[in-house]
């Protein structure tokens, strides 16, 4: 659990085993370089880096699905025992990688806090194929059908509690295979489409998604940030971009409101393809998200200080 005095320990976990592009397993290298330890350390949160998380090298050609399958499981089994094994007063930050290694992170703070946390996912996608309803076998394409029990043995034995659907919902879906949606209809996730956001407004939304996560008040909860959930105007540097996403103020906006959540019990942020984005603004994006969720109650944001033209999010 989060405290003010705790440590955020980052972890990188430079994987692209689940990804049809090895781009996302240098983010946390272009983002270590980057200003996100630095950020929240000037807003006053100590935060520091761990020794990143690198998989063996895949095999060239590409190897077989079930493969990559064993690849990306026995990649999140060590990224779930880092979890697990975190010492008292240290607040995990995982920056990927793409979003398989999902399926690690939420079973080792699982098994960390003594039960399943209660997870909001923030994702253009639905993550909920299994290996046999996938249509591209893209192991990124199946955490959270994973994590929900649900899917390939291997991706759903990684030691640590099954996410309840009751506390698990999805924020800014916009695009899915039939398969997906229905596994997550019957077992009864609340999915938050991009069309009900334009409609209510995020601020609205994440409210009702922070209630879901938390309506067991024993368990704590987290959040999984993939950026393709952002509008790809804003934010292109991502493996999967779908059009007509989330604002990224509005995002940061939002992710303000778990400053003040002691039941907070980890954060993580996929799919930066620093290899489309030179010029780093995505990292300085994901800077910001972190201080936004992680900074102290009454600090103020980059995005807020700034005057913006119109619909240019190249200052930040
Ligand atoms: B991500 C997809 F078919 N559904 O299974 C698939 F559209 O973690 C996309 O959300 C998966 O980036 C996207 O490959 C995975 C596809
Ligand atoms: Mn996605
Ligand atoms: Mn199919
Ligand atoms: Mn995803």
């Amino acid at each position: 659990l989060r405290s003010p005095h705790s440590t955020v320990a980052i972890i990188g976990a430079a994987s692209a085993l689940g990804a049809p592009h090895a781009g996302p397993a240098s983010a946390p290298e272009a983002l270590r370089e980057g200003a996100v330890a630095q950020r929240l350390n000037a807003i006053g949160v100590a935060a520091e880096w761990l020794d990143p998380l690198h998989p063996l090298p895949p095999p060239s050609p590409a190897p077989d699905m079930h493969s990559r399958i064993e690849a990306c499981a026995s990649f999140a089994r060590c990224l779930a025992d880092r979890l697990a094994a975190l010492p008292a007063g240290r607040f995990p930050l995982v920056l990927g990688g793409d979003h398989a290694i999902a399926t690690g992170t939420w079973r080792g703070l699982g098994r960390r806090c003594g039960r399943a946390p209660g997870l909001i996912w923030v994702d253009a996608h639905l993550d909920s194929h299994t290996e046999r309803s996938t249509h591209s076998g893209n192991i990124h394409g199946m955490p959270l059908a994973a994590l929900l029990g649900t899917g390939h043995p291997s991706l759903t034995a990684i030691p640590g509690p099954a996410l309840d659907p009751a506390r698990t919902c999805i924020i800014g879906a916009r695009a899915w295979e039939p398969e997906e949606q229905a596994l997550l209809a019957r077992l009864g996730v609340r999915v938050f489409e991009m069309a009900e956001i334009d409609r209510r407004g995020l601020a609205a939304v994440f409210a009702e998604a922070m209630a879901i996560a938390r309506a067991d008040p024993e368990a704590g909860f987290g959040l999984s940030l993939d950026l393709d959930a952002l509008d790809p105007q804003a934010f292109p540097a991502v493996t999967c971009p779908e059009a007509d996403g989330l604002d990224p103020r509005a995002l940061a906006e939002a992710l303000m409101r778990l400053r003040t959540c002691p039941d907070l019990v980890g954060l993580e942020i996929v799919e930066y393809r620093p290899d489309l984005d030179p010029e780093r603004h995505g990292a300085r994006w994901i800077a910001e998200f972190a201080v936004a969720a992680l900074g102290p109650d009454g600090t103020s944001l980059q995005a807020r200080e700034r005057r913006y033209g119109a619909a240019n999010y190249a200052p930040l």
